[in-house]
């Protein structure tokens, strides 16, 4: 049976006459994802990339010798390609890279290209990319992830390493059997349980939470959106103005303590700075939170007494830590949850991202499978992951990060492959301005997205339908393994064999291959894994066998997991790894690091952009970006899937009718949302599941600008990065704030002009 492996689901392919005609959801996934469908449309489509491809400008450049940095630069996104043999593509990049590496170092190159690429072990691109740099002489690379770079500078200082707490969450089984309420603030979003990093089997979120309901547990969506959590008995609604759920929570804490309902033996024994935390509550009473987080003061002291009358499960969506002083409010989420003295035990404590993705909560058998070794890149300089503009247009500025200085080095190359800056990067217009300082930009990319389309030389790179590997990430519960089941379109090539050939050009193929083909390193990695299984007594079947079956499954863990457990049982055998082994109300670490918009407890601080900020008096609407329910991130955009979700073949503004009304909006119009840093077109739905006050336009819609080369044009087709901003959550962690800012919504009045971002670019002939 040929299958596929992918972040949304493991699906089951038909391939007539070389083909593919139908994607199933294997029989073992209760919950499929429709996402995969889109999978129809990807082997053959128009946008693929079929051979190497060079900006016009670039090769006239090379070929003349006349290099310029800020000529070449201006003209990516608005210059046609001319088509290249594979050979002549290869000697340049090999040229290009060659020329950086000696007349500026390997700190030059900028090769952290951040993104979700393809599921799969061995062709896990930006891992083949780091493997490849570092056998060049290293690259500047990224850290942290766009999803929840908050998070993990926080929380090491106040509880725990992030992968530490993510990986261990309550099952959902055990909340149900224990628990009795959760309030989820930013809910627990049906559409986010379809995704999970590095690829999923079963879909099991969505039982999790139907357990919970079964089970009679009640769940408290507080969230600017209903929808965030399926509407059914049991559920409650609040909503609140986005990005003050941290004035919610103080509030609560301040009920907790002024009614006495807070556990004191629990903050004796588990918990340091318990009383620096309590007095920076004082005036922090729910009238306070309620002028702010619009949930009314009676209401968040219900809340509040509620959550101590038992076991009680607090969480939060990671969406909530994306956002200035993003920090605050999962800190705050811990030191609530520390008043509630639940921590550890199975039916309450609190939840980082329960139905942000469907393994929270479900975590299957540990199995990991062993990963792509990437060698050693001698290079120091890297940033955190979403300070790339201020990187490309700030050579020698200088950044704090975790309590430590920095400076970002001068970048001449950037090499992405595997995820698509042009989509994931907010203010796309001062990333655009950016962009056009590197002397060279080198993207392998499947499809011309709008990366490719931005970039001076494009590699076909093939998809996980056209090649062999193995899928799992740990907790996943199974190994897929998958086989080519078409041809690569063209001249399209994984990017392992990209690399091996790039390599090559230096003497160096058999440092990046270790004389393995893809056969050799599947094999590779499946016996890694087998070694480590059989040291902890496991046998793995092998690899002929694993290959024959296509699927080995691990099952769920004998004991249910409950975060913290044995810290609960005992701190003192078992500490945390913070400065003092206990939860951090007060962090005398952060204190020290001085940094001013990250204070020593958790602390609600206005951001620049929320509806109680001066700004939205000329902006008064505030917009959340959010995941799209129909896609992952900006792929399959073209497909059936995500076309089908689309209104006027643009992205969808969801809006309360007052707000309409106020604007004399009706349902589908197309509007232009704009604030002072960019705009785009929409399409309208009028909602009364949102609060008023408050849109929402998911990411994912493929930046289309109406002028291509003017990185402040509007973009027809309605992607919300041109509108979000590039300020960091704070200056410990310079997170991405992406997910809301201030815009307002107009009626669009004008001719509509035709969205092209599905188009493939003009190629043209070499002149000469
Ligand atoms: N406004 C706003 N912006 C956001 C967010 C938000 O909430 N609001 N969320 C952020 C979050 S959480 C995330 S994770 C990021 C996601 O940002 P990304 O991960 O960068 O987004 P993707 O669209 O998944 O990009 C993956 C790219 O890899 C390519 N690709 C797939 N497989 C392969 C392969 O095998 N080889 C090569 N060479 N390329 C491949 C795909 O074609 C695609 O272009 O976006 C962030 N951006
Ligand atoms: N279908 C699909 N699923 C995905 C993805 C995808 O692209 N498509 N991406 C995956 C990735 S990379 C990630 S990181 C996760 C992200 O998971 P999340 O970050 O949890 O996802 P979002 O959809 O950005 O946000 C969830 C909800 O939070 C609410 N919200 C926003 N701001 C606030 C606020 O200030 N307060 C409160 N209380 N609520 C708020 C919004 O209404 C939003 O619908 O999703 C994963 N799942
Ligand atoms: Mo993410």
């Amino acid at each position: 049976m040929a299958r596929a492996f992918t972040h949304w689901g493991t699906y089951e392919l038909t391939v007539v006459d070389g083909r593919l005609t139908a994607v199933d959801p294997i029989p073992e996934d209760p919950d499929p994802s429709p996402i995969g469908q889109g999978l129809l449309d990807l082997a053959d489509h128009p946008l693929r990339v079929r051979r190497p491809a060079v900006r016009r400008g670039f090769l006239d450049e090379v070929s003349s010798g006349r290099r310029s940095r800020a000529q070449s630069g201006r003209r990516r996104g608005a210059e046609p390609f001319v088509e290249l043999p594979w050979d002549e593509a290869v000697d340049l990049v090999a040229a290009e890279l060659e020329r950086v590496r000696v007349d500026h170092g390997n700190e030059a190159i900028f090769g952290g290209s951040y993104g979700w690429a393809s599921a799969g072990r061995f062709h896990d691109a930006p891992a083949q990319l780091h493997r490849f740099l570092n056998v060049l002489g290293g690259f500047v690379s990224s850290r942290c992830s766009y999803s929840y770079a908050a998070a993990q500078v926080i929380l090491p200082h106040v509880i725990a390493d992030w992968f530490d707490l993510l990986g261990y969450h309550t099952s959902f089984e055990e909340l149900a059997r224990h628990g009795r309420l959760v309030v989820a603030l930013g809910g627990l979003p049906a559409k986010n349980q379809q995704v999970d990093y590095g690829g999923t089997f079963r879909h099991l979120a969505p039982a999790g939470i139907r357990l919970l309901r079964d089970a009679g547990v009640r769940l408290v969506n507080v969230s600017p959106l209903r929808d965030d959590l399926e509407d059914g008995s049991g559920v409650t609604w609040i909503p609140i103005r986005p990005t003050t759920d941290t004035a919610l929570l103080l509030g609560i804490a301040h009920t907790l303590v002024a009614e006495g309902l807070h556990d004191e033996a629990f903050l004796e024994r588990y918990c340091s700075g318990v009383d620096r935390f309590i007095d920076s509550l004082a005036g922090h009473d729910a009238e306070w939170a309620a002028a702010i987080c619009a949930v009314p003061a009676e209401q968040i002291r219900a809340l509040a007494r509620d959550l101590a009358a038992g076991p009680s499960m607090l969480t939060a969506a990671w969406s909530l830590q994306r956002a200035e002083h993003g920090e605050q409010v999962y800190w705050a989420v811990v030191a609530v949850a520390s008043l509630l003295g639940q921590i550890g035990t199975p039916g309450g404590g609190f939840g980082l991202g329960y139905g942000s993705s469907n393994r929270v909560g479900s975590a299957e058998g540990t199995q990991a499978l062993a990963r792509l070794p990437v060698g050693h890149n001698p290079v120091q300089a890297f940033i955190p992951v979403a300070r790339i503009t201020d990187l490309l247009s700030s050579p020698g500025a200088s950044f704090t990060y975790d309590g430590v200085e920095y400076s970002y080095p001068d970048i001449r190359l950037v090499y992405w492959c595997g995820g698509n800056p042009l989509h994931h990067q907010q203010d796309i217009g001062a990333l655009l301005d950016a962009w056009q300082r590197p002397e060279t930009i080198i993207v392998h990319e499947q499809v011309w997205n709008p990366l490719a389309r931005h970039a001076d030389i494009v590699l076909p790179a093939s998809t996980n339908l056209e090649r062999s590997d193995l899928g799992s990430v740990a907790r996943m519960g199974a190994v897929v393994a998958t086989g080519a089941v078409l041809a690569p379109p063209g001249e399209a090539r994984s990017d392992h064999a990209i690399f091996a050939a790039i390599a090559a050009r230096f003497g160096l193929r058999e440092r990046v291959t270790l004389g393995r083909d893809e056969e050799g390193w599947l094999r590779w990695v499946w016996e890694e894994t087998a070694l480590r299984a059989r040291a902890r007594g496991e046998e793995l079947p092998t690899f002929e066998a694993l290959r024959e079956q296509g699927v080995a499954t691990f099952g769920r863990p004998e004991r249910p997991t409950v975060l913290l457990e044995a810290f609960r049982a005992d701190p003192v055998a078992n500490p945390l790894h913070t400065s003092s082994g206990r939860i951090e109300l007060y962090s005398p670490v952060i204190e020290a690091f001085a940094v001013a918009d990250c204070p020593p407890t958790p602390t609600w601080l206005s951001p620049q952009e929320w509806l109680g900020a001066p700004l939205a008096a000329e902006f008064p609407l505030h917009l959340l970006t959010n995941q799209p329910v129909a896609k992952l991130h900006s792929q399959l955009d073209f497909g059936r899937v995500a076309r089908a979700a689309k209104r006027s073949e643009r992205e969808v503004l969801h809006m309360n009718p007052a707000d309409a009304s106020a604007r004399g909006l009706i349902d589908a119009d197309v509007v232009r949302v704009f604030n002072r840093r960019g705009s785009c077109l929409a399409a309208l739905r009028l909602s009364d599941g949102l609060m008023a006050g408050t849109v929402t336009l998911p990411t994912g819609a493929w930046y289309d600008p109406l002028e291509p080369g003017d990185p402040h044009s509007m973009c027809v087709h309605g992607n919300p990065n041109v509108l979000t901003s590039n300020r960091p959550a704070s200056g410990l962690s310079q997170a991405p704030a992406a997910q809301s800012c201030l815009v307002d919504v107009e009626r669009w009045n004008a001719a509509l002009p035709p969205v092209r971002a599905h188009q493939p670019p003009v190629f043209v002939a070499r002149e000469g």
